[in-house]
């Protein structure tokens, strides 16, 4: 066998990864071929499925349709169009290849003239490839910009899908780290939460940033808001509502923990779509069934900007989302900039025309007047909204307020209904408490009364409902918890 075709051979092993890509590629997109990959040398064959067409399990399904353990075994098992595709036996061997196989394979392997060098080359290969690529599939690219780019991603172990960035700039043009590390620093104090994008994991690799977040099977609020202009409609004002709790709800935690993400704006918002049945069949009970029922969760992302509300080091977000203090570098208030800029994010999302980065229009902006919105909102809506955009960031609405607002949480009244019954049950409880013990008192058999209701000819009465009362206790006590019917007090 000589080298050509030892390289052959190798490169068809190699491929492996390559096959079991094409079998959950959709035809190549203009935008994939044109992608240049960042680091030199990565096969110029890779192909990406184009965002259009949706990636497709082999058996007309698509990947994000299926369970990660579906997905987990379509990775594993080698893709039903693609029969000769040998499926390896064991963890380690080829299959943990990346499909992008860089260059400097084919190169490597060319310096070398015998199988047994050839398979010591794998080795060495299997070294060098990065852990992205070991422990991740590529699928296809999902943003670009001046940061760096994102790609949506399968991790091979355990068969989920992630959104992972990889940042443009590397550590050796970095002059503060702090800044490129504050996203993940603030992912770190912020643990989980419903409406804040999760995060997994981040490392470097050739001295440039990755980081593996949550994957958002809804896009971001930006890209809704074009599509639903497309189609000459836009967001109901119970959506725009939905949004504002979710993010407000993300906000009022963060800003618990002492950050503020400053650069809230549509693009930053993501959507989860709930595909899980619960998500259609279930009746909202407490806190916990209400996330599992909702089928559209916002959640903020990109914490690019975050930063310390008590020791602030500000990097402007978006100066049409910018609140005019901020350009005042007055940070006394920082968590209402956040507010400012979401009371615009709903009234984009409401359909206010594109927002003014300068100019008259913007200090109009600034002078607490909202954009045109082109639909008729309730009054007190409106009001809820542009009260969050006024001039002086004292006067606006803090998080944990908004959150609170029977308008956004119309639930909230009929707990708090619940709640003030509730209390006057007690309140009625603790007053015939207190006659009965009075009553007690006055009796001159008062004492063998007082040691509970079977002595007074209830014998069937269960023991719960004497101690209830007060049992032998003869002090009136506040209960946490009363049976609303009454009943056990007719009785008495
Ligand atoms: O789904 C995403 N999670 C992210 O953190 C993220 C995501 C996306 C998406 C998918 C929406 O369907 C598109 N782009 C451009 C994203 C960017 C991010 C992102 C933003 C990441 Cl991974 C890190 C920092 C900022």
């Amino acid at each position: 066998m000589d080298d050509s075709e030892i390289n052959k051979e190798l490169k068809q092993k190699l491929n492996v990864s390559s096959c079991e890509e094409e079998r959950v590629e959709a035809p190549e997109s203009p935008e994939a071929q044109s992608w240049t990959p960042e680091k030199s040398g990565q096969a110029a064959e890779t192909k990406f499925p184009s965002p259009q067409t949706p990636l497709q399990s082999g058996h007309g399904q698509d990947v994000d349709e299926l369970s990660p353990y579906q997905r987990w075994k379509m990775l594993r098992a080698g893709p039903p169009g693609c029969p000769q595709t040998p499926v390896p036996e064991k963890r380690g061997s080829l299959r943990w290849f990346s499909p992008q196989m860089p260059d400097k394979t084919e190169r490597t392997f060319s310096q070398h003239s015998s199988p047994h060098m050839s398979t010591r080359c794998v080795l060495r290969i299997m070294e060098m490839t990065s852990r992205y690529e070991k422990e991740f599939l590529q699928l296809e690219r999902i943003g670009i910009g001046a940061f760096g780019t994102v790609y949506k991603c399968i991790k091979r172990l355990d068969g989920c899908v992630y959104a992972v960035k990889h940042l443009i700039r590397s550590f050796d043009d970095i002059k503060d780290e702090d800044v490129v590390l504050r996203e993940v620093y603030a992912h770190a104090v912020l643990g989980h939460h419903p409406h804040i994008v999760r995060y997994y994991s981040s490392w470097v690799e050739d001295k440039h940033m990755i980081i593996q977040n949550e994957y958002c099977n809804g896009g971001n609020l930006q890209t809704a808001v074009c599509h639903t202009k497309v189609v000459n409609s836009h967001f109901q004002e119970s959506h725009l509502k939905d949004i504002l709790l979710h993010i407000s709800l993300g906000l009022k935690y963060m800003h618990s923990t002492d950050l503020v993400h400053l650069d809230i704006k549509p693009s930053n918002i993501f959507i989860c779509y709930n595909t899980s049945s619960s998500a259609t069949s279930a009746e909202p009970g407490s806190e916990a069934d209400w996330f599992l029922s909702a089928k559209v969760i916002y959640k903020i992302g990109d914490l690019g900007h975050v930063t310390l509300i008590s020791k602030p080091k500000v990097e402007e977000g978006d100066i049409r989302f910018l609140a005019s203090e901020i350009l005042q570098e007055d940070f006394k208030h920082l968590p209402k900039a956040d507010i400012f800029a979401l009371g615009l994010t709903i009234a984009v999302a409401a359909g206010a025309e594109s927002l003014p980065s300068n100019g008259d229009k913007w200090h109009h902006i600034r002078q607490g007047n909202l954009p045109d919105i082109p639909q008729m909102l309730s009054e007190s809506f409106y009001s809820l909204i542009q009260s969050m955009i006024r001039p002086s960031p004292e006067d606006r609405p803090s998080a944990a307020t908004l959150v609170k607002n029977r308008l956004l949480c119309p639930s909230l009244g009929r707990m708090e209904e619940l709640q003030q019954q509730l209390n006057l049950e007690k309140f009625k409880t603790t007053q015939l408490e207190r006659e009965l013990r009075e009553a007690q008192q006055a009796s001159p058999m008062g004492e063998a009364r007082s040691h509970g209701p079977e002595d007074v000819g209830t014998p069937s009465r269960p023991r719960s409902t004497k101690r209830l009362v007060g049992g032998k206790s003869r002090r009136s006590s506040s209960f946490t918890c009363v049976e609303p019917s009454g009943d056990s007090f007719m009785s008495l």
